[in-house]
């Protein structure tokens, strides 16, 4: 098992990989997406968090991700002794008539196989990805955690429409049409996921790219009127079985599993550790389930994160591990200071149940 830290975009600076050094990571999962591009209610001082409006704008869809740019990164990270492990989701405006089954569907799986390529070029093995319409959203902010931390909360389901023009939260088209994205069923939109798989599974095989599907968070039935795809733990099987390929793979994100309704989260990651299927694990701390549960300090909430990491090496799970979100702590550095903690009680953790100690 190996430590990692998740970059957004905007931490892709020479204080910031340092910081993740400094904290013990040895892998990196970087968000090329920029949340942050014009939000109006987002501010990249924590994880996005946004309004009914979205995060903010999507990027140029023209603009793939250029071998230049991805090793010149890859470079940044490994002289700061930080191997790249993952690029972690696609910017909507290179997908949203994927997600949407739209006009431009073909030209952006084209696209998008192009990208793996080029990732495979620069040596990066995993792509973590959200298939999702309405992306995380629904998530509520507030001073109630530990010692008053600021943590991320849901309290009830949220189901206004999806205005047009925005997809996974972001605007991709400012100018759309007044209106919302009808409605799809789950049936549909599972549908679209197999014509993704089958898509561009054949391209991150001959890359040497893993694929690997976060769960919905927060994992509704619905979301902003929505279907949502791995909600229950047992989409993720169904997910595992619509294509039998290796490269089709699990970001198994720990808080969401925990989140969900149904199943328990350590039984769910191990029987998915034993079929090979976890790229990596975004591992954090939760209470509740939806749609009431809030985010907590690593060291509390509902979830073991020992039995979680005993389960990974048990089964011979030798991937990187990040921390996903953490609360907000009271200093002048709240978002640093809360991963830091949660750097440190990984790190621990981590090497007990690897070397008893
Ligand atoms: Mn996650």
């Amino acid at each position: 098992m190996k430590l990692g830290f998740g970059f957004y975009k905007h931490m892709l600076n020479e204080a910031d990989f340092r910081f993740a050094r400094q904290c013990g990571a040895t892998h990196a999962v970087v968000h090329m997406v920029d949340y942050f591009n014009q939000g109006k209610s987002n501010s990249p001082t924590d994880q996005p968090i946004g309004d009914l409006h979205g995060w903010g704008y999507a990027g140029d869809p023209d603009k793939l991700w250029s071998v230049a740019e991805l090793a010149a990164i890859k470079a940044d990270l490994n002289r700061h002794g930080i191997e790249w492990t993952a690029i972690e989701n696609f910017d909507p405006a290179h997908w949203y008539d994927v997600l949407l089954g739209g006009p431009r569907r073909d030209e952006q799986l084209e696209n998008i196989r192009t990208m793996i390529r080029r990732m495979g070029e620069v040596g990066i093995p995993v792509l973590g990805y959200n298939f999702s319409l309405a992306g995380v959203a629904g998530r509520v902010k507030a001073p109630i955690g530990r010692g008053g931390a600021e943590v991320v909360a849901m309290d009830g389901p949220v189901d206004d429409p999806i205005p047009n023009g925005m997809i996974w939260n972001m605007v991709y088209d400012p100018s759309a049409p007044q209106g919302f994205l009808p409605p799809t069923t789950q049936e549909e939109f599972w549908g679209r996921f197999s014509y993704f798989l089958n898509a561009v599974i054949p391209a991150a095989e001959e890359a040497g790219v893993t694929l690997a599907l976060h769960p919905d968070d927060p994992p509704m039935p619905t979301l902003r009127g929505q279907p949502r795809l791995v909600w229950q733990p047992h989409f993720y099987q169904k997910m595992a079985d619509l294509h039998p390929s290796p490269r089709n793979a699990m970001e198994f994100c720990v808080g969401t599993l925990a989140e969900m309704t149904e199943g328990d989260v350590a039984e769910t990651i191990d029987l998915h550790s034993k079929q090979g299927r976890v790229a990596y694990v975004h591992l954090r701390n939760v209470r509740g389930k939806v749609p009431l549960y809030t985010e907590t300090f690593i060291d509390e909430g509902d979830v073991d994160i020992g039995r979680i990491l005993r389960i990974l090496h048990g089964n011979g799970y030798d991937g990187v591990i990040i921390p996903d979100h953490a609360p907000q702590m009271t200093c002048d550095a709240p978002w640093h200071a809360g991963m830091a903690f949660a750097m440190g009680y990984l790190k621990g953790k981590m090497e007990e149940v690897v070397n008893g100690r």
